[in-house]
């Protein structure tokens, strides 16, 4: 059994009131940890800890934040096998993504925010009195709140604490308590990094409570918060009238909308990933898939095709397409929309049943599932799922698919497959989301602004956003 502990003051300590929480192993669906329960003792001690490491961290010199996150990416991408194994485990995703997109990519964040500080310049006027000047001070907040999800934990805890650290905050940061090992881990690497004590501190527990005490600290100047609408609403409404600064990175039900005139099979190809990656657990996925009707009836026979050679496995295996989903209540909600779908009209082309992987028969597994909807206002068209399930249906029109696709309450992403360059332009300014993707799908840039409109969320992530997002602008004007 693995006990994984709070991070706080760079050492490792049991939650106060000695409550726990098991940790399950999505893949058999063993009980293999345990992890604190923390209290709003707990968290005073971590902001504590960050607020007494402040004033030396907000004061340490850009150059030396910058190396020691660079570091932390350096041993990060030196342990790949190591964090890539305790992803797997804990989220049930297959080793091959963990190896190839959570770990490197959590990596990357470190990096990325460790050089972008040393380029994030502030803004400077010549005032028009003569003889005057205004420049403006980015200065860091102080104790910041930093929460994020089960889709891809070490991938987003790190792409919010990144920037936060480098910035010059202290961080209280609380990942999912249904994956919690890699943050456990990323702790010791901190340490080996030369983090002074403090400045970052995880704290691991339920969200409605542990959560809910760093949301609701007096002191925690900012959020910055990745998870479901619904949670994200009731964070808003305690952290309103508190006045913090507020990102809040929520779900989606993106579009994916394909003409006849785009590449065909790199669009399948792109369609079946952007579909079911990571058993389509995460807020990206074009679970919504529209297609011309002069090539769905061909469409629909070759995405079933592809979607069968799909192989649903242990997430150790190395041919493993879509392995575990992430807890057994996700796995049954998952299930619901299926049946709901189908008494919605939907007609199940493929998919739709629980796996039993031999010698794994209590993990949670699903098949990769394809629905053929009746119209764009079914639930499972209408609420996000984040499973590995997709919906099609045919359009007729530019004007009819623009139509639907803003058609719901989210507005994250959006992907369009065509070679047209005028309808790129005309459909990408008029999408309600935050992303488009043209001919591609989560081709990521870093230093671009991350985020969604609508019941999608509220702020950017990604590049200078962030650090704008963990600075506060203070203008000074001077008359000489
Ligand atoms: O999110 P939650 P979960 C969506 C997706 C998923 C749903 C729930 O639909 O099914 O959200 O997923 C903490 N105060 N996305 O359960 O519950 C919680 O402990 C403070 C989309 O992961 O919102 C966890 O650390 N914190 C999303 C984090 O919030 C609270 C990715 C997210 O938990 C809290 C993941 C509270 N009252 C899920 N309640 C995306 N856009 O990527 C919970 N938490």
């Amino acid at each position: 059994m693995t006990k994984i502990k709070n991070y706080i003051n760079g050492d490792f300590h049991n939650p106060i009131q000695d409550n726990w929480l098991d940790n399950y192993n999505p893949s058999n669906g063993d009980v293999y940890g345990q992890i604190p329960n923390s209290s709003k003792d707990d968290v005073e001690n971590a902001y504590n800890a960050a607020k007494a490491a402040f004033t030396s961290w907000s004061k340490t010199p850009l150059d030396e934040r910058s190396r020691i996150l660079i570091k932390i990416s350096d041993l990060l991408e030196a342990n790949l096998q190591r964090f890539a194994e305790a992803e797997s485990k804990d989220n049930g995703k297959p080793i091959s993504l963990a190896k190839a997109v959570d770990i490197p990519r959590a990596a990357s964040n470190f990096r990325f925010f460790g050089n972008a500080i040393t380029q994030f310049a502030s803004e400077s006027h010549e005032s028009i009195e003569p003889n005057a000047i205004n420049y403006t001070l980015r200065q860091p907040i102080g104790v910041v709140g930093c929460i994020s999800p089960w889709n891809l934990p070490l991938y987003l805890f790190t792409w919010k604490i990144a920037p936060a650290l480098v910035a010059g905050n202290c961080v209280i940061a609380k990942p999912s308590e249904v994956t919690p090992m890699t943050a456990f881990l990323l702790g010791e690497i901190c340490n080996e990094a030369g983090l002074p004590k403090g400045v970052l501190n995880i704290v691991h527990g339920l969200g409605g409570s542990t959560g809910q005490a760093i949301i609701e600290h007096p002191d925690i100047k900012a959020i910055s918060f990745t998870g479901g609408t619904s949670t994200g609403a009731h964070i808003a409404k305690i952290a309103a009238p508190m006045f913090k600064k507020l990102s809040l990175e929520l779900g989606g039900k993106n579009p994916n909308i394909i003409f006849a005139d785009c590449d065909y099979d790199d669009m399948l190809d792109t369609t079946v990933r952007s579909s079911f990656a990571n058993q389509g657990q995460i807020c990206l996925c074009g679970s919504r898939i529209f297609i011309e009707q002069s090539i769905y009836e061909q469409f629909k026979v070759d995405f079933v095709k592809k979607v069968k050679a799909l192989k649903v496995g242990h997430p150790s295996k190395s041919d493993t397409n879509i392995g575990a989903l992430v807890s057994k209540p996700h796995l049954e909600k998952v299930k619901d929309y299926i049946k709901i779908a189908k008494d919605e009209n939907g007609t199940v082309l493929c998919g739709g049943h629980v796996v039993n992987v031999k010698g794994y028969e209590n993990g949670y597994y699903l098949e990769p599932t394809v629905i053929e909807v009746p119209n764009n206002n079914c639930r499972v068209n209408q609420e996000e799922v984040f499973g590995p399930v997709v919906t099609i249906m045919p359009f007729a029109s530019e004007d009819h698919v623009l139509e639907m696709a803003n058609d719901v309450k989210y507005g994250l992403s959006a992907t369009i497959w065509t070679n047209n360059l005028k309808r790129t332009m005309r459909m990408s300014s008029q999408l309600l989301a935050g992303i488009v993707w043209v001919n591609t799908w989560m081709l990521r840039d870093l230093r671009t602004p991350f985020g969604g409109v609508k019941a999608s969320g509220v702020g950017r992530e990604g590049g200078f956003e962030a650090l704008r997002f963990f600075t506060e602008a203070k203008n000074v004007c001077i008359k000489y």
